[in-house]
């Protein structure tokens, strides 16, 4: 399978690699935030967006998940550089309106990289792409819905149309989708946590009762140790460094696990302060563990068998709050050393280091990301975490538990809105009860499972709030070639997007207002509502006059699109949720778990924390009442002889999809993406060199074989046997069928790969260039697998 596109808009041939910074933030991220802002929104857009960014009268930054620090202990500038990249890629004052489209064939755009099309501005007008045309084209609201309406109402089954979402969308939102979906017929509810947190969803349910962090900001600062395992912080969530850098005046500890040295787990220069902006900063890590790609769940066992073996635990929370504390034991006693260190790459001293540090530690905070979830066994992983944690009590006391760091911005909100493909039977009974309609039952399709419903013809319609569904899936081929499939694709979208070049027979553009802007809908100042990762609810408004008279919030759009599709079927109330927002968190307060009183918490500067059993009270609400211990295998990722394992990450100049410039400052990387980090010592074993171009072929069990083109090999410091490179530029590479099992969380961070020499050894140079994939075997040694401990040569 071969496919044409993107062609490379974007001329690496500039590329240049210095060294990887020793520390982040600084005047450097004040100076690149500052010219981004003033670039991107002008000066007056600048000062009018910033004050208000992350203030309890202000609104909630678009960017990352990090929670904000009580009303009385913020700054006047709450913000980081990349919260200020993200407000800035929104409030642009460029603009892609009808003049654009009607410029800019299809055909034209689809050979666009997502850096180029997410540049071209915001979308100012609904716009359609009739059947067979050729360019999209404006289209009335009314229309637009009418359009939609009519597709919905012909399907055979409503299981037909997949409605995903992307988690910025606010709590009002997300709560009237969920409702029309479910009013309308099915659960197919995937969102972007199917690719994200889903394996901490899934572990932590089953082991703590609930998939959700168990601590607050006061418990970051005030732990004795932190544990960060699979984060890049100083890029995904820059103010955590400030939360780390209380702690460490607190006299805590920071045990960082990443194959890679992060700027910001190294040395963070705060730049409100004077030793961040003149001195040296704060030494971050005390102890970095480059652990091997995968490694993880050997690790946590392993130090988990020396607490177990040196008796440093908590006896009594063990006795009365846990359960299977025999198997576990029992497993760590027969634990195999050295498939721990195969596993790992780390010496028997390195993992003893840690065990000493968290065995002083009386309360220590375990966070991590992606770096543990986007795994065959990220499930296993978040349960191991939590094993350890279970061990020494660390849950539901000041300074300590577990923590999840959330990535986008409401993610976690809309979960607890119900945005899930597989709601719990008690929420459903309480959307009947509240509505008076009798929902369906049956779950719906994930993310991985939509791709394959439109791939076999069983899914037809596709409407996506928010977010770039195509470019963020893995096996992009497959995934491309499944969504052009449909009838009717439908993007709530701010900028354009791969999505949206990538379509159904027809398809659709809906422009939203953004989080920085006026809501007047209905005639009156409106304000949305989210949750950060430590299940703190507050609401948001935005300052700015919204891009273009045109655009129509979220609420509005889902609303119109109700009433388009049924009509008054079960009599709900649309028209008062558009009027008027409290009225739909007046239902949230209503029948949401945790949310009695909603409209009345919100109000309350900084808002509200919902309930967490755990992290309240100790309680569990698992099937056994306890915390429970789990005894998952120490499978070992094989990597065949002349092969690597890559992690596709990102760079700190993008946002997921969106790739606002070419710098990964902290990396050395300058003016272009398509690098690929490698061990020195691999790269001399596989005969090639710092500086060359290779193309990287991934090998999947059925002997089919992936690639992507032209990759320059840059000499780093990671361990022996792995690669990195960014996403989505590698999500080609990935087959639909590496996932995460419990979780079917696509696998992004250990695809088995090689590195070819590229023909010609040169970087794209911005002309048309293809990305291939190819399905034929190639005659690798031997394909990706799993294997047997006993079978590890
Ligand atoms: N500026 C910015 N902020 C963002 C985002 C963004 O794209 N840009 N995205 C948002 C979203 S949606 C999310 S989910 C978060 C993501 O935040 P992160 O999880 O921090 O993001 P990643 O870059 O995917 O990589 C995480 C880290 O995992 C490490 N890693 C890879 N494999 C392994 C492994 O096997 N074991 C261990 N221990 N470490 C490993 C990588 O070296 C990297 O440092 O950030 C959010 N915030
Ligand atoms: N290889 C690889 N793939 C990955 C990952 C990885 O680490 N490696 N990470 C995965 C993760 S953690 C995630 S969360 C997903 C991200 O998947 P998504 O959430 O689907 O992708 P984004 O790139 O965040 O979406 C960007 C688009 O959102 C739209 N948008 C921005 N703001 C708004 C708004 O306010 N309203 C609306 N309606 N639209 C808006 C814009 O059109 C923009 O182009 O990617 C996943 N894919
Ligand atoms: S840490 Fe995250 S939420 Fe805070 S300003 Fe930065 S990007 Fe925005
Ligand atoms: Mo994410």
């Amino acid at each position: 399978m071969s496919r044409k596109a993107p062609r490379s808009d974007i001329d690496e041939s500039t590329l240049t690699v210095t060294h990887p910074e020793d520390h982040a933030a600084g005047p450097t991220a004040v100076a690149v935030s500052m010219k981004r802002a003033v670039d991107g929104m002008g000066v007056r857009r600048t000062a009018r967006t910033l004050p208000k960014l992350n203030q309890a009268d202000g609104f909630d930054c678009q960017g990352c998940a990090w929670p904000d620090p009580s009303p009385e202990h913020r700054h006047s500038a709450e913000f980081c550089e990349n919260g200020v990249k993200a407000v800035t890629d929104e409030a642009t004052l460029r603009e892609a309106g009808p003049a654009f489209f009607a410029a800019h064939p299809i055909a034209e755009l689809h050979d666009r990289t997502d850096y180029w099309l997410g540049q071209q501005g915001r979308i100012t007008e609904p716009m359609v792409l009739r059947a067979g045309g050729t360019h999209y084209e404006p289209i009335s609201w009314d229309d637009a819905f009418a359009l939609i309406g009519t597709h919905l109402a012909v399907l055979d089954s409503p299981d037909e149309a997949v409605f995903y979402t992307s988690g910025k969308v606010s709590n009002e939102a997300a709560f009237a989708y969920q409702l029309f979906v479910r009013a309308y017929g099915t659960n197919n509810l995937p969102d972007c946590s199917n690719m994200c947190h889903e394996s901490t969803s899934v572990g932590l349910a089953e082991v703590i009762g609930i998939g959700k962090a168990s601590v607050t900001l006061e418990d970051v600062h005030q732990a004795e140790l932190i544990v960060i395992a699979g984060q890049n912080p100083g890029t995904n969530h820059p103010r955590m460094l400030s939360a780390l850098e209380i702690a460490k005046k607190n006299g805590a500890r920071i045990i960082d696990i990443n194959p890679l040295k992060e700027a910001g787990l190294t040395r963070f220069k705060n730049p409100q302060t004077v030793k961040g902006t003149v001195g040296h900063g704060t030494a971050m890590a005390d102890l970095h563990l480059p652990v091997r790609i995968n490694g993880d769940l050997a690790l946590f066992q392993a130090i988990a068998a020396l607490l177990l073996e040196w008796g440093r635990l908590d006896h009594d929370f063990i006795a009365q709050h846990t359960h299977g504390f025999e198997e576990y034991a029992a497993h760590l006693r027969a634990l195999d050393w050295d498939l721990v260190l195969a596993s790992t790459g780390l010496s028997r001293e390195q993992i003893t280091e840690a065990a000493e540090m968290i065995a002083a530690s009386r309360k220590t905070v375990y966070c991590w990301a992606m770096g543990i979830t986007q795994h065959h066994n990220g499930v296993a992983n978040v349960k191991e975490i939590s094993n350890l944690a279970f061990l020494q009590g660390n849950i539901g006391k000041p300074g300590a538990g577990l923590f999840p760091v959330r990535g986008h911005s409401n993610v976690q909100g809309d979960r607890t809105m119900g945005i899930w493909e597989r709601p719990p039977a008690h929420f459903l009974d309480a959307l009947r009860d509240e509505f008076g309609f009798e929902p369906p039952r049956e779950h719906g399709y994930d993310a991985v499972a939509a791709v394959k419903a439109f791939r076999d013809d069983e899914a037809k319609v596709f409407f996506g709030l928010g977010g770039n569904f195509i470019a963020a899936m893995s096996d992009t081929t497959v995934t491309e070639d499944a969504l052009r499939k449909a009838d009717l694709t439908v993007q709530v979208s701010t900028k354009l997007n791969r999505s949206h070049v990538v379509h159904g027979r027809e398809a659709l553009i809906l422009p939203p207002l953004g989080r920085s802007e006026k809501d007047l809908t209905g005639g009156i100042p409106q304000r949305v509502t989210v949750e950060d990762s430590v299940c703190s609810v507050h609401a948001s408004r935005g300052p700015l006059e919204p891009a273009s008279d045109h655009l129509r919030s979220e609420v509005d759009i889902i609303c119109s699109v109700a009433q388009a599709t049924l009509g008054d079927r079960h009599a709900l109330p649309w028209d008062d949720f558009r009027g008027d927002y409290s009225q739909i968190r007046r239902r949230i307060g209503r029948m949401v778990p945790g949310c009695a009183g909603y409209e009345e918490k919100v109000d309350q500067p900084g808002g509200f924390v919902l309930p967490h059993p755990p992290r309240d009270t100790r309680t569990f609400e698992t099937d056994t009442g306890r915390a429970n211990f789990t005894v998952s295998p120490t499978e070992v990722l094989h990597v065949p002889q002349g092969r690597l394992l890559l992690q596709t990450m990102r760079s700190h100049d993008q946002f997921n999809t969106v790739i606002y410039g070419l710098d990964d400052r902290y990396r050395g990387i300058k003016d272009g993406r398509q690098v690929v980090f490698v061990n020195q010592l691999d790269i001399e074993a596989q005969g090639l060199r710092d500086g060359q171009y290779v193309d990287i072929v991934s090998e999947w069990e059925d002997g089919s074989t992936r690639r992507v083109s032209r990759f320059r090999v840059v000499s780093y410091d990671t361990p022996r046997g792995c690669a990195a490179a960014y996403y989505p530029e590698t999500n080609p590479l990935i087959s639909l069928d590496a996932k995460a099992v419990g979780s079917n969380q696509p696998a992004y961070k250990s695809v088995v790969v090689r590195l070819v020499a590229s023909v010609p050894d040169a970087p794209a140079t911005g002309r048309p260039e293809g990305i291939a994939t190819e399905e034929s075997p190639d005659g690798g040694d031997e394909p990706k697998r799993y294997v047997d401990p006993t079978h590890l040569s």
